[in-house]
């Protein structure tokens, strides 16, 4: 059995003071938050029963909505607030990890429209995302080396946008470039290399725009890539509440404080929608750390990754002489790559970062693996 400890702190969430009226610092304990109770407690970590919880909101959304700031601008201080006791709204839809194989061809024509979208980003809290394609994180799109991308990407929204792949070799002046509202660009490249690539917006401040939503990634298979019997994209990244319903806060991107890491757009996302699997099955995960400025430590409780492939090259193949094996797949924003395990057994299988700290800010889900019964409080989307 794996075990993991932690350190005492590691079982409370902080979240930013509520602002006017809402009396300092507000700790919300996850003993009173069941699916993250459950993501813990399946991790093995002792929580306490607790003390001190303290409500701002009486179960109503810890969120008041404030006025829009513009772009660029500090926070406002009426910033939304997660409220432990939140769950996810009735008509909330995971992001579908599931990925698709490579379209066959060699020629992807593609149309990616920038928008800003009202969503769901965890539970009780709605920001206004800037988005490609209206998903956070955006479609992903693949191929393979030497595929041709034309990418004709439109700005829907009412601000200026931009969009950089990494899997290009460009001039940026020359593609990257403003594009206004109305108006459209196509950016086309040639994949020369494999690897999972980040493509994100640049428009000034990037930080702002990266970290409101406008990122996702590029998946160039490395030339025989192995079978598999089915793969996945998880896309971590921060999230920093603004007010409801407005964009995420500015000021709190500077400082590198965010209220969630996530995978795929949402705080627990599979830990509400936990992901189905078999044991003996292989899998592989495509991750990338889409920041815009934390780093992640990709591992899943009770499995050992017998392939790694990290930006551009194996780590670790099956099979290897030393039988070396890897428990967790390290990247900085910007990085990513695959891994490969199975399921030794039914059950239930937690994914995390291992960086702590961001298990308990959103970064975890869950693998029902073999049909075995969730504990309580997971599932249910
Ligand atoms: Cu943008």
């Amino acid at each position: 059995m794996t075990m993991h400890t932690t350190d005492d702190s590691g079982d409370q969430v902080a979240t930013r003071p509520a602002g006017s009226g809402g009396g300092g610092f507000f700790w919300a304990l996850t003993a009173a938050a069941a699916v993250l109770a459950l993501a813990l407690s399946v991790l093995g970590l002792v929580l306490p029963t607790n003390n001190g919880t303290s409500s701002s909101g009486g179960g109503a959304p810890a969120a008041s909505p404030g006025a829009a700031p513009a772009s660029g601008s500090a926070s406002t201080g009426n910033n939304a607030v997660l409220d432990p006791q939140a769950q996810p709204s009735a008509d909330w839809k995971a992001f579908d990890p599931t990925l698709k194989p490579a379209e066959g061809g060699t020629t992807h024509d593609i149309k990616l429209d920038m928008t800003e979208k009202v969503m769901e980003v965890a539970p009780g809290v709605t920001q206004q995302m800037w988005t490609f394609g209206d998903t956070v994180p955006g479609p992903v799109l693949r191929g393979k080396v030497g595929d041709v991308f034309n990418v004709t990407v439109t700005n829907k929204g009412s601000m200026t946008h931009s969009i950089d792949f990494h899997a290009s070799q460009v001039a940026p002046n020359r593609l990257m470039k403003a594009i206004n509202p109305g108006e459209s660009l196509t950016y086309q490249f040639k994949a020369e290399y494999s690897g999972i690539w980040m493509y994100h917006c640049g428009t000034a401040p990037a930080l702002h725009h990266i970290g409101n939503g406008m990122f996702g990634a590029v998946i160039i298979d490395p030339p025989n890539l192995a079978p598999v019997d089915k793969e996945f994209i998880f896309v971590q990244h921060e999230l920093y509440f603004g007010p409801q319903g407005q964009p995420g806060d500015y000021a709190k991107m500077k400082n590198e404080a965010w209220d969630a890491v996530v995978f795929n757009g949402y705080r627990n996302q599979y830990v509400h929608a936990p992901i189905q699997a078999e044991p003996g099955k292989r899998y592989r995960a495509w991750v990338i750390d889409d920041g815009p400025s934390e780093n992640s430590s990709f591992h899943i409780v009770g499995t050992i990754f017998d392939t790694v492939y990290k930006e551009g090259g194996y780590l670790l193949k099956s099979g290897n002489e030393l039988h070396g094996g890897s428990q967790a797949l390290d990247l900085m924003p910007a990085q990513g790559g695959f891994v490969e395990w199975t399921f030794a057994e039914p059950g239930i299988y937690t994914m995390v970062t291992h960086k702590f700290a961001n298990v308990v800010k959103g970064a975890a889900g869950l693998w029902q693996v073999g049909g075995a019964p969730l504990p309580p409080g997971a599932g249910g989307h």
